[in-house]
């Protein structure tokens, strides 16, 4: 499967996942789609009948709240049928809201964020020790999640230890739970912490397949760990949940949001997938209730949510 393509099944196992659920984070799984699918299609070694296989690479999704980003990727993978996609959230599921090492493929649970790195490092520093020289580590954090000490605790150490095996990607969207980073608590600039910590730093926009590609391509190792700050817009791939933090939480509800996000992802559907839910679309879309158009960007809208104070 091409990197496009798994990309664009994540989000529409995404929308249904959610939708159907009540799940939240849709936001944060559209964000980091490109990422995983590049990783999951072009970089990582790993045996899907084999979940186990000593020789794969490992794979940490450190904003664990993106759950269903993961869980999509793996089943498409071949790691368990599409169809158990459907139980996300529900009781007794394997595919709770944040990420359950229950699952076939998940090496490490994830959720409270700031624990990603940290386990990450430990597995890269184990495969140095036994002299596992190809194994790599890769990390997927978000940009609020490097609010967290634990996130930089773990930088030190790994490049303490010359961790060269040890990737970390940051889905760099610029916002996190309820606001902008910026207004929650500043990280600029971002690549110049990280290079003050000594790693090797690359920013790229986060969407573009190639540059991913590139960026996270194996190499001849290096003597430092490697951030990859990936440039990405929260919601992408839905106008309306764009940039919007509203999505954040909301899951597309009956009616014009689940037909509208359903017919924008078909406008972009790459050549050789089929959508497993609507393989048309939507055909007769209901309208947003005012009937002018899609209603977006509630940030920074005080009456989204009681505790939002414009300083
Ligand atoms: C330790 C911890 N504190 C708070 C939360 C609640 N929480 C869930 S998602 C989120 C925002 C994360 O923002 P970011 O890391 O930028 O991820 P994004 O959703 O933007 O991809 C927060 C604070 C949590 N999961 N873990
Ligand atoms: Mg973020």
């Amino acid at each position: 499967m091409r990197s496009e393509q798994l990309a664009w099944l994540i989000r529409r196992h995404a929308v249904e996942m959610t939708h159907l659920s009540g799940g939240s984070h849709i936001g944060a799984i559209l964000s980091v789609a490109d990422i995983v699918a590049v990783l999951f299609t072009e970089i990582m070694h790993f045996r899907a009948p084999e979940p186990k296989w000593s020789g794969r690479d490992r794979f940490i999704l450190s904003k664990g709240h993106a759950g269903a980003a993961i869980y999509a990727a793996l089943a498409e993978c071949g790691f368990f049928p599409t169809e158990e996609l459907k139980t996300h959230y529900q009781n007794g599921s394997r595919l709770s809201g944040h990420v359950s090492h229950h699952l076939p493929g998940v090496d490490f649970s994830t959720g409270a964020l700031g624990h990603g790195l940290s386990a990450g490092t430990g597995m890269a520093l184990a495969a140095k020790m036994d002299g596992k020289l190809d194994h790599r580590v890769f990390v997927v954090l978000g940009d609020g999640e490097c609010n967290e000490g634990s996130v930089w605790e773990a930088a030190l150490f790994a490049r303490h230890f010359g961790l060269g095996n040890l990737v970390a990607i940051i889905d760099h969207n610029h916002m996190q739970s309820l606001d902008w980073c910026e207004k929650t608590l500043k990280m600029e600039s971002l690549a110049d912490k990280w290079k003050s910590f000594d790693w090797d730093v690359k920013e790229i926009d986060g969407h573009d397949h190639e540059l991913l590609k590139s960026a996270l391509i194996s190499q001849a190792l290096p003597p430092r760990p490697t951030v990859v700050i990936a440039n990405t817009i929260k919601g992408k791939g839905v106008s309306f949940m764009e940039n919007d933090i509203l999505w954040h939480y909301r899951f597309p509800h009956d009616g014009w949001e689940y037909d509208y996000a359903v017919n924008e992802l078909h406008q972009f559907k790459p050549d050789g997938v089929v959508d497993p839910y609507t393989p048309t679309g939507i055909p007769n879309p209901q309208l947003p209730p005012d009937g002018e158009g899609v209603p977006g960007d509630h940030t920074m809208c005080a009456t989204y949510h009681p505790s939002f104070v414009e300083v």
